[in-house]
C-alpha cells in the first residue's frame, strides 16, 4: 500500500504577494528575497502585466530564491506556469479556472488557494479542495482597484464555517493589522505594505511582529 506522506503544515502568517509595478527593488527576485529576510512565510507570484514568457522566466528565478529559503511559492492564476516550474501551488480567484479543475490539474500534493468574498464562495472553495482561502479585499486598495470587497461580518461568518486556513488581503498594513484581533485568521496577505516600502525586509519584520502581538491566536 502506498502511504500518503503527511504534508508539512504551511505557516500562513505573513503571505507576500508580488507586484513588480509597485516594488522598490530593481528585480522581483530581490523584492522576494528581502521580504523573506524580513520573515515572509509564503510567496505568491502575481504579475498582471507580464506576458506568459516573462511570467515564466520570473517564476523560474523566484523559484530559486524561495527554494533555497524553504518558503512555499504559489503562482497566481497560471496552472501551466506553476507546473512548468514545479511551484508549490496555485492561487485562483472567482473569475479564474474553477477550483475543482485546478485541483484535478495540479494533483493532491500541490497547494490550492482560492480568493473569496463571502460565505457561499468560502464554503464552495473548501468543498472544491482549497487548502486555504484568501478573504478580501478587506479594505479598498490602490493595488487592485477593481477588487470585490468583504466585510468583517463576512469574515467572522466564514471563520465559523470553514476549517481551512484563512488569510486576509487588501489594505493590510501596520494600521489595519490590529483590527483583526480575535477574528481567528491564520495570516495576512500583503502587497504594497512590503514590496513598495524603501526597506521591504524591515517592513515585513514590523508587520510580522505586529501580527504576532495583536492577532495571532
Ligand atoms: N486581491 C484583493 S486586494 C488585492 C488582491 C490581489 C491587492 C492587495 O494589495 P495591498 O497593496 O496589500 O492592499
Ligand atoms: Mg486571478
Amino acid at each position: 500500500m502506498i502511504e500518503a506522506t503527511s504534508p508539512q503544515p504551511i505557516d500562513y502568517t505573513l503571505y507576500l504577494v508580488t507586484d513588480r509595478d509597485l516594488m522598490s527593488s530593481a528585480t522581483i527576485e530581490e523584492s522576494v528575497d528581502l521580504a523573506i529576510q524580513g520573515g515572509c512565510t509564503v510567496v505568491q507570484l502575481r504579475e498582471k502585466t507580464a506576458d506568459s514568457r516573462e511570467f515564466f522566466e520570473m517564476a523560474r528565478r523566484v523559484r530559486e530564491v524561495t527554494r533555497s529559503a524553504g518558503v512555499p511559492l504559489i503562482i497566481n492564476d497560471r496552472v501551466d506556469i506553476a507546473l512548468a516550474i514545479d511551484a508549490d501551488g496555485v492561487h485562483v480567484g472567482q473569475r479564474d479556472l474553477p477550483a475543482t479543475e485546478v485541483r484535478r490539474l495540479i494533483g493532491i500534493d500541490k497547494l490550492l488557494g482560492v480568493s473569496v468574498n463571502d460565505l457561499d464562495q468560502a464554503l464552495a472553495a473548501e468543498r472544491d479542495g482549497a487548502d486555504y482561502i484568501g478573504v478580501g479585499a478587506m479594505f479598498a486598495t490602490d493595488t487592485k482597484t477593481e477588487a470585490d470587497t468583504s466585510s468583517f461580518e463576512e469574515l467572522t461568518a466564514i471563520r465559523s464555517a470553514v476549517e481551512v486556513p484563512i488569510v486576509v488581503i487588501g489594505g493590510i498594513n501596520a494600521h489595519t493589522i490590529p483590527l483583526f484581533k480575535n477574528t481567528g485568521i491564520d495570516g495576512i496577505a500583503v502587497v504594497s505594505a512590503i514590496v513598495a516600502q524603501q526597506d521591504p525586509a524591515a517592513a515585513a519584520r514590523h508587520l510580522k511582529a505586529l501580527f504576532a502581538k495583536e492577532v495571532a491566536h
